[in-house]
């Protein structure tokens, strides 16, 4: 057995998803030569869904499976660089959908059965009741909650999930809508290595995944080596890419059958996903696809829109306090004294128990802040020694552990330095808040090492754990970070300006 440390979940993001060489079992998966036509690749299955095998398809031209006029439209698209005709093809008695994309070297072909048909009425209704929906939301919050229930309505997966990542890619579910009798798992938080980095960055380009079928046989793509690259290929853009071996156990181990993953982007950062769990097989089609992609580009453009508006109104509000403070100080004709004896005070400009303001070195204190020594020690040991000017955290104890011993008053703090100057700083602190996280199972076995599949296995268990914090604050927000920052400016001016009359005076 090997023991826990051994346990490397940097590994799992090494994992190159991207070419895995492998299909999803819903489709047949053509790669052919940009320039040519000529089919290079592809997925085994061919000989079940076309009734031909690879051997005859390899090395043939397109018009084996697609109409001349087809062909044509497509290479137009190419080079016209413009968008790809969705069109059905006939083989074998069964009609196709043929969904192309290009990647440098290969056009490729994602040829899907046509089992059932939305009409086209049924389309705009949905898109309309989308549009009116999510436009209608009135805070983050509800734009979350609606966006589950919308999703619930029309695509009808078992469990349909916001989630949301933090600062470190743990994520946690936010909204969420259920069948009856399920067990909920709002409120449960999940470690970022459930969802490695590759995989996160992959949504960034194929926004909408779905995996039809979790208990699929993957189907081998022939041959594995691209004549064209003598590589892999590259699966990025295809809506067939097999799934991690890693992810499928993931999804096993939860009692899952079919999944439906989107991301959710804010200004252009992934800032969560739309998880959607089925406990059959569920395949979704092209056009649910669309619907899907039109759905979370509505809501990221909401979700956008609704948080820089939010950060104006909070910034705004701070601007105000920010020039009452300047005029104090220099009504005071000191920066000590504008900032904390008149009626604004440095602390009333964000949420804090206190704050300190050091200049030259000295110490004046406002509300419940951790002693003068302490303040001193934290200056010049950890703060001075700093490159970047600003430094705040919301678990000081993680960068300087001396600081467990004033927790109540410093579990977090937020730091600006004044100037060039080590000895000038505006320090705000947030005390101690009891808190608890309730993780979807124990994150200490995240992953364990399977000896005989010579690799991590996921946990089994995601029951909810609960971990108990200390020595943590409430989180900073962008908007004070900001507005401290902008303080922290207008007073190195004072500073500036101050050393400037001496020297005019000096002259
Ligand atoms: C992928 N893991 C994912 C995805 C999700 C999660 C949403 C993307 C799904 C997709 O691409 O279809 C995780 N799913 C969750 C979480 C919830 C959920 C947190 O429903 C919560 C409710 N996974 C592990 C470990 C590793 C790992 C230890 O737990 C690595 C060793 C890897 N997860 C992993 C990989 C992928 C993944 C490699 C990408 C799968 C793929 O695209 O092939």
């Amino acid at each position: 057995d090997r023991y826990p440390e051994e346990v490397d979940l940097s590994s799992c993001e090494k994992e190159p998803i991207h070419i895995i060489g492998v299909t999803q079992a819903n489709g047949v998966l053509v790669a052919c030569e940009k320039d040519t036509g000529k089919i290079s690749q592809v997925s085994e299955n061919c000989k079940e869904y076309f009734g031909i095998p690879a051997e005859s398809l390899l090395g043939s031209g397109l018009e084996s499976i697609l109409e001349e006029d087809h062909i044509k439209k497509i290479f137009q698209a190419i080079k016209e660089e413009g968008v790809f005709p969705i069109e059905e093809t006939k083989l074998n008695g069964n009609r196709f959908i043929v969904i192309p994309h290009t990647t440098s070297e290969n056009l490729i072909l994602d040829i899907e059965p046509i089992k059932d048909r939305t009409s086209s009425f049924e389309f705009q209704k949905e898109l309309s009741s989308i549009l009116n929906t999510l436009n209608a939301s009135e805070d983050s919050q509800s734009l979350c909650e609606d966006a589950a229930k919308i999703t619930k309505s029309i695509f009808g997966y078992d469990r349909v999930m916001i989630y949301k990542f933090d600062e470190e890619w743990n994520g946690k579910v936010i909204a969420e809508e259920l069948n009856q009798g399920m067990e909920s798992w709002l409120g449960l938080q999940y470690p970022a290595s459930d969802i490695p980095k590759q995989a996160r960055q992959l949504f960034l380009k194929n926004r909408v995944r779905t995996i039809s079928d979790v208990n699929y046989s993957p189907v081998k793509i022939l041959p594995q080596l691209s004549p064209l690259t003598n590589s892999p290929l590259d699966l990025t853009n295809s809506k067939l890419r097999g799934v991690s071996p890693i992810h499928i156990e993931y999804l096993q181990n939860m009692g899952v059958g079919a999944s439906l993953t989107a991301a959710l982007i804010s200004n252009g950062k992934l800032w969560g996903l739309l998880a959607c769990h089925h406990y059959k097989p569920k395949f979704i089609n092209y056009y649910q696809r669309q619907t899907c992609e039109f759905l979370i580009q509505i809501f990221s453009n909401e979700l956008s829109l609704k948080s820089s508006n939010n950060f104006l109104v909070n910034i705004e509000k701070l601007d105000e306090l920010r020039i009452k403070l300047i005029s104090q100080i220099h009504q005071e004709n000191s920066i000590k004294k504008g900032l904390s004896s008149q009626s604004t005070k440095l602390t009333d400009l964000i949420k804090c128990s206190g704050a300190a303001i050091v200049l030259n070195g000295k110490i004046k204190l406002v509300g419940e802040t951790p002693g003068k020594k302490e303040i001193k020690k934290l200056t010049r040991e950890f703060l001075a020694k700093k490159k970047d000017s600003l430094f705040f955290s919301n678990h000081l104890s993680n960068f300087f552990p001396e600081s467990q011993n004033f927790k109540n008053t410093g579990s977090g703090i937020l730091s600006l330095r004044l100037g060039q100057s080590e000895r000038d700083f505006l320090i705000w602190f947030r005390p101690e808040i009891i808190q608890s996280v309730d993780w979807g199972g124990n994150p200490e076995n995240k992953a364990t090492y399977d000896q005989e599949k010579k690799r991590l296995t996921p946990r089994k268990s995601f029951e909810k754990w609960t971990e108990q914090l200390t020595g943590v604050s409430d989180t900073w927000k962008d908007f004070e970070i900001s507005g401290a920052r902008k303080l922290s400016e207008s007073v190195s001016y004072v500073i500036l300006e101050n050393q400037k009359k001496e020297i005019d005076t000096l002259n």
